[in-house]
């Protein structure tokens, strides 16, 4: 059994659609969290060690990180084709598009986007080497993996859908988040994430 602890506009929506696009059978546990805007709170009920969202529980066990949950899950349906298992040409560059995500795309994005890297030189460096280095990739092919979707375009196209200005101008870019933002699972994923009556089975 897979409960999703999730809380509406969060980061947890990018592990919706992800659970859409496998086609996994799921719970979703609506949790409330700490809002920027001083609304909302932490949820006793959370299990995650922050009561943050996304949160993972798969037959008791706890998994937490959008990155480890979205690894974690596309091992788990190896067939959906999101993931990329062991032995697979494309193992390599899914695990580091992941680690890349969240230990440089997220942090330097939030550094840009919160004002950070425009007053400090290597986080301002950091931040063009990022974009110059996925936008080369989206440039050279649809995808973070070459012609083929996967749970690594999930965590950056969730990201882009939410805030694009996380990437400078680009027609690739602009392509991708069109792509990507066209796909059924999201439109699914989109109708669950504000459910009113709290539970999803
Ligand atoms: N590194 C975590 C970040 C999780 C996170 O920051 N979640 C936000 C929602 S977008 C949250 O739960 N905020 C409430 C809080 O920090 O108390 C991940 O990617 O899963």
């Amino acid at each position: 059994m897979l409960t999703l602890f999730h809380a509406p506009q969060s980061r947890s929506g990018r592990i919706l659609w992800l659970l859409e696009e496998l086609g996994a059978e799921y719970n979703v546990r609506y949790v409330s969290i700490r809002r920027f805007d001083g609304s909302g709170g932490p949820d006793e009920t959370n299990p995650h060690p922050h009561k943050q969202v996304p949160a993972l529980l798969h037959d008791g066990e706890l998994v937490t990180e959008s990155t480890a949950i979205t690894q974690y899950l596309t091992e788990l349906f190896p067939d959906s084709g999101m993931g990329r298992p062991l032995g697979h040409p494309e193992r390599g560059a899914y695990l580091s598009w992941l680690a890349y995500y969240a230990g440089v795309i997220e942090p330097m994005g939030t550094a840009f986007l919160s004002g950070l890297a425009q007053n400090n030189a290597n986080l301002a460096r950091g931040y063009e080497d990022m974009c110059a280095h996925v936008v080369a990739t989206l440039d050279r092919h649809p995808f973070l993996l070459g012609d083929k979707v996967s749970g690594a375009d999930v965590m950056l196209g969730g990201a882009l859908a939410w805030m694009r200005r996380l990437l400078p101008e680009s027609v690739s870019v602009d392509r991708y988040v069109h792509e990507l933002t066209a796909r059924p699972a999201l439109a699914r994923a989109r109708e669950i994430d504000s459910r009113p009556d709290g539970f999803h089975d």
